[in-house]
This record gives C-alpha cells, structure tokens and sequence, in this order.
C-alpha cells in the first residue's frame, strides 16, 4: 500500500486531496493530530480515528492526542477538577487500545491555551469571526440546546491548536469538518496557514442505520462493554444482506453498520477475518480484505447472524485490553 492510500484508506476525505498527497510525498517527521473531549470511557467513535493515527504512524508521521480538557469545560461537560480526572483515564484506555505509547505524544489543552499569546491570538480571531460562523461549526458538537458564549469561541480555539500544536494534519470524525473549515478560512487572515484535515466517517446507528451512533443516545460500543454486552449489541445490529440498504418509507437515508464496522474497525486491526461456521453451514469463511466480506453478505453467501456472530467477536478482541485496564484501575481505587 502507498504512503497516500494509508493515509487515507476509510477516510471520508482529504482537504484538499493536492494538499494530502504533497504531505504523503514526504511523511517523513511529518505532525499529525487529534483532539478529543475528555469523556468517562472510549467508545467506537474514539477508536476509529485511534485507528487512523496508527495508519499515520506507520506512514511516518509524528502523532499528538490532544486531551483537550478546556474544550470540554467550554461545552459543559463539567467541573474542570473532573474533567482532568477524566482526561488521566482516557489517556490510558488510547495505550491500552493499542496507540505506541513511545511514539505518541499526549497533551493537555490547559498546558498552552492559558498562555498570553495563545489568548491574544485567539482574541485575534474572535475579530474575524461571525457568532453564526462560530455557531454554525458547532452544530454537531455543542452539548445543549442553546449556543453558549463558550461555545462561539471553543471552535476558534480549535483552529488556534492546530497552530500551537505545529501540526502538518488534522484529523477528526466528519462532524469536525465545520470546525476544520472555518479554521482554514480564518487561520489565514490571523497570517497563519490554512492546516490540511482528514475526516473519518461516522458510524451509523447500530439498531437502525439511519444517522450517527452516538454515545449519548441509542446503542453505542465502549470500552466498558462486556463480552455479553457487545454479543447483545452486535445481535441486536440492523444488518440488511447488503452494503447500501433503501431508504425508509420517509426518504432517510440508511447504512449497514455491521460492515461499516468490519470496514473501519476490524480490518484496519486484523488481517484476516474468519467467520466461523459449524460444517453442515458450509464451514469457516476467511477473508483477507473487507470487499470479499461484503460481497459474500450481498450474495447470501454470508448469512447476517454469521456476520454478527465474528463482528462480536473481533470487536470485543479489539476492546479486551482497554477493558482489562480499566477494571485494573477501578481495583486499585
Ligand atoms: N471538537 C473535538 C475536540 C477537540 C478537537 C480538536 I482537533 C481540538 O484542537 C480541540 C478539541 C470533539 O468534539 O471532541
């Protein structure tokens, strides 16, 4: 695989795609980075942009996780003393999961966004942007029904990381995008450069395909999930035998989300996936790559209970150490 298709396998796009293949060109020491809210436990939607900093590891780029605790405060996710707290917890569940702790640097927002310059920097850009901008970006990150002052200035705070973080990529779940947009309209007009974003997808709901999984609302796959819990998720699935299933009678549109997760989750992680099936079914399948397994469900081949049944269990072959980890620490406290 070339350096440009690493970088890129499972992501939804490259801003710009001129821009990604200039950097896969010469990736070497190459900054990569993501930022997440700090959140009690790391869930499916943490992991598959994990993933895709390890793709960028291997591709050659220095990789930055951003803990980034303010922004969590900004959008009322709770006392900054807990938020930090979180922040510790998270940091080794991404180890745990699997990021190379030796070639991962791990920063805390609060350890530059309280400097003079960053401040000054971002009044800078308050100046040269509209509260609509501002809260337009936020659409599919604000907690909360209103828009906060808090919240105007959490995406120009965002764009001002990726400054002070000296990184060449940013990367996030397609809900950042508007974010990342306004932070290369603005970044330039403060004389900074625009910064080039990679957007990963956003996995559909698990019980329905229509919409986002989310962790706040309908079924979502954590860290905290038992063995148990991911078979009763993973069986409850919405898994038509085909990759694009019809819209609903009301026109919204529907993924299948047990592919989209062996798309972006397992294969990335495993080379190879075996469904295992008892010999009057037929037997084991193996798969090498993700388009034979989703060919196989299209053409019945693959029944959708057998697809869940190995999707069980890679996914909780995914979480086992994170899980281990976790209920190691809650042991110790
Ligand atoms: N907006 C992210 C958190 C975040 C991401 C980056 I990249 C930052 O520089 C700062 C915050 C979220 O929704 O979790």
């Amino acid at each position: 695989m070339d350096v440009y298709e690493r970088i890129t396998r499972n992501a939804t796009e490259v801003v710009t795609e001129e821009e990604g293949r200039a950097l896969a060109d010469d990736p070497d020491g190459k900054r990569a980075y993501v930022g997440y809210e700090p959140s009690g436990v790391l869930h499916i939607g943490h992991m598959l942009t994990a993933t895709k900093l390890m793709d960028l590891q291997d591709a050659g780029f220095e990789v930055t996780v951003l803990l980034a605790d303010v922004h969590a405060y900004l959008n009322d996710k709770g006392t900054f003393e807990e938020i930090r707290e979180t922040a510790e917890r998270m940091k080794a569940q991404f180890l745990a999961y699997g990021l190379d702790g030796d070639k991962t640097e791990f920063v805390y927002g609060s350890e530059f966004q309280f400097d003079r310059e960053y401040v000054l920097d971002l009044h800078a850009l308050e100046l040269e942007t509209s509260i609509s901008r501002a809260q337009r970006a936020m659409a599919e990150i604000k907690s909360g029904d209103t828009v906060t002052v808090s919240q105007a200035v959490y995406p120009l705070m965002q764009a001002l990381d990726i400054v002070y973080l000296d990184v060449d990529l940013a990367v996030g779940g397609m809900e950042q995008r508007k974010v990342h947009m306004l932070a290369r309209d603005t970044l330039p007009k403060i004389g900074e450069e625009a910064p080039t974003c990679l957007h990963t997808p956003l996995i559909a709901d698990l019980q329905t395909g229509i919409g986002k999984m989310s962790a706040s609302e309908g079924v979502s796959i954590s860290m905290e999930d038992s063995t148990e819990d991911i078979e009763e998720k993973v069986n409850g699935a919405y898994c038509p035998p085909t990759r694009d299933p019809d819209p609903t009678d009301d026109g919204e549109e529907r993924e299948n989300p047990v592919l989209q997760i062996f798309e972006y989750h397992v294969f990335p992680r495993f080379e190879t996936v075996v469904v295992e099936r008892p010999d009057e079914y037929g037997g084991d399948l193996t798969y090498d790559d993700y388009e034979s397994l989703a060919a196989d469900l299209e053409s019945g081949e693959l029944h959708p209970a057998d697809a869940k049944g190995a999707l069980a269990t890679y996914l909780d072959d995914l979480i086992a150490p994170g899980r281990a980890k976790l209920e190691a620490a809650e042991t110790d406290s």
